[in-house]
């Protein structure tokens, strides 16, 4: 039986290097930021945050936006509140230099959709993603990070119900105003839950990261979610595997920067 995959080009010359299928491409220098849970009450991030769009992420070749920019997000018709405008216009400008700019949601900004990523210049990303960079650089895999989180039974009861496109159909069928109330009392709810869990339930599953490596090929992983920033080194049947997690903001820039060889974290000091 003829295989057509090995009559196609590229298996013919074999995989380029950092090659990876569906995996998006995007230009180096790129920076990675989340969890950064921007709102009308936290001027000193969002002002930290137009601060980095205006300075490190203008000399970028891509920005990856890995969940949670928004602390909520209650949909895309909410785009004309004034706060929204001018996170989104920010963006936006940071796009029409020419910084690709790439979007992920977080479980705040989940809905988060189409009409939100035109008026930023973002590109929508699914979770996880696959990222190539051409050349010699390695591919990396993108997630916001909650999908990890499985011991966490009853997040991942949540996570389903409200990933679910019918549930959503139905939520974005309510006024905005009934949206925003709702979101109001879940984040009230959600913050009190977070003071009663165990912390480890809370911070991601070696198991769950462990399959996630293995089906993607032994990538180099970024995620956010848990606001516990470091780099992790992982063996993954005897493949060493890094995983990196993000910090949250806190009034001040934090990011990471891929040059194609290495990551690097920063600090970009705040207001
Ligand atoms: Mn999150």
């Amino acid at each position: 039986m003829s295989d057509p995959v090995s009559d196609s080009p590229r298996a013919a010359g074999g995989p380029a290097a950092g090659f990876v299928p569906d995996a998006v491409s995007a230009a180096l220098p790129a920076l990675f930021i989340s969890d950064l849970h921007l709102s009308e009450d936290s001027p000193a991030t969002v002002a930290a945050f137009i601060d980095f769009l205006k300075g490190p992420a203008r000399d970028a070749g891509s920005l990856f936006i890995l969940g949670d920019l928004l602390e909520y997000w209650a949909g895309d018709d909410d785009l004309g509140a004034p706060f929204n405008r001018r996170i989104c216009a920010a963006l936006s400008e940071l796009a029409e230099r020419g910084v690709l700019v790439f979007f992920m949601t977080g479980n705040r900004d989940l809905l988060a959709g189409e009409d939100f990523a035109l008026a930023a210049g973002a590109r929508l990303l699914a979770d996880p993603t696959p990222v190539s960079f051409g050349s010699d650089a390695a591919p990396l895999l993108l997630s916001h990070g909650d999908a990890l989180c499985t011991d966490d039974l009853a997040y991942q009861a949540y996570r389903r119900q409200v990933r679910d496109p019918a549930w959503q159909a139905g939520f974005l069928a309510q006024p905005l105003a009934a949206r925003k109330a709702f979101i109001e009392s879940l984040r009230l709810k959600s913050e009190a839950a977070k003071q009663e869990k165990a912390m480890d339930i809370m911070d991601v599953n070696a198991a769950a990261v462990a399959e996630l490596l293995r089906s993607h090929g032994y990538p180099t992983l970024i995620h956010g979610h848990t606001h516990r920033p470091a780099r992790h080194e992982h063996l993954v049947e005897g493949r060493r595997c890094v995983r990196w997690v993000l910090a949250d903001w806190k009034g001040s820039a934090t990011w990471l920067s891929y040059d194609g060889i290495r990551l690097v974290p920063h600090d970009g000091g705040g207001h």
